[in-house]
């Protein structure tokens, strides 16, 4: 890699699970050091599904110092600096009657639904969002992979989503299908892009977007897609690094 000075007029946004790790899991120690070495380079934000928790258990406890901004549910929860700017609440926006309704559903037909194995915590409400997951969010690894596979053949999540969008059209709400086991409900307009009218008020010239969900559906597909970002989809975390490399230090 060559000696680069850094262009704060240019930001990086990285989406997590399948970009900067393999899914749900932590990064490798590479990875962590190139996000330094590039912060040298380009400013550099995170833009995950997950809550906060979940991106600290992958990225590191001080995730928030370590990057420029990092945008937990979407950028529901946003930290930039280090600083908390500005978090959301689903309850506040949907109102207790459709939040109810919308639960009531999901638990009424994960109900009816037969799978190899069943855990708990079905539904996680988070700031910003729900996330949904027939398996239930507290299977083992193994459990995960067995779902996710299974997943694959039979489309278990796609087909409860189209019910989701038939059962509640008009409702003003967004599903995406990020993971493995689980997607993410939330009102439309509060997917991804979210985070571009964050950024917007630091008047980037150029922002990057780079994730692995970038097709219609899913958590990926409207930020890449988007014509305020140059979008790259990756394969996973090696290629976004291949790609930075190119990008930015050739
Ligand atoms: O970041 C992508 C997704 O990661 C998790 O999905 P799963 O547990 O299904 O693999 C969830 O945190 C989800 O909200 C998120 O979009």
């Amino acid at each position: 890699m060559s000696d680069a000075t850094l262009d704060s007029k240019l930001l990086c946004l990285f989406d997590v699970d399948g970009t900067l790790t393999a899914a749900r899991q932590l990064v490798t120690p590479e990875m962590a050091e190139f996000l330094q070495v590039l912060r040298g380079r380009v400013r550099v934000g995170v833009v995950g599904g997950s809550d906060l928790v979940k991106i600290k258990e992958q990225l590191g406890k001080d995730v928030i110092q370590r990057v420029d901004y990092v945008f937990a549910e979407n950028g529901l929860v946003a930290y930039k600096d280090g600083q908390l700017v500005s978090v959301q609440s689903i309850q506040a926006h949907m109102g207790e009657d459709l939040l109810q309704e919308f639960i009531n559903f999901c638990l009424n037909y994960m109900a009816k639904i037969k799978l190899p194995k069943k855990r708990g915590t079905f539904i996680e409400f988070r700031n910003g969002m729900l996330n949904v997951s027939p398996i239930g969010r507290s299977c083992t690894q193994e459990e995960r992979t067995e779902f996710y596979e299974l997943d694959k053949t039979e489309k278990i999540r796609e087909q409860f989503v189209s019910v989701l969008k038939e059962e509640f059209k008009g409702r003003g709400l967004a599903f995406s299908i990020g993971g493995q086991i689980s997607f993410d409900v939330f009102p439309e307009g509060w997917d991804k892009r979210y985070c571009l009218d964050i950024v917007e008020k630091d008047n980037y010239a150029t922002i990057h977007f780079f994730g692995d969900k970038t097709k219609p559906g899913g958590n990926d597909y409207e930020i890449f897609s988007d014509p305020r970002t140059i979008g790259h989809e990756v394969s996973c975390p090696d290629e976004t690094k291949q790609l930075c490399q190119q990008l930015f230090f050739s």
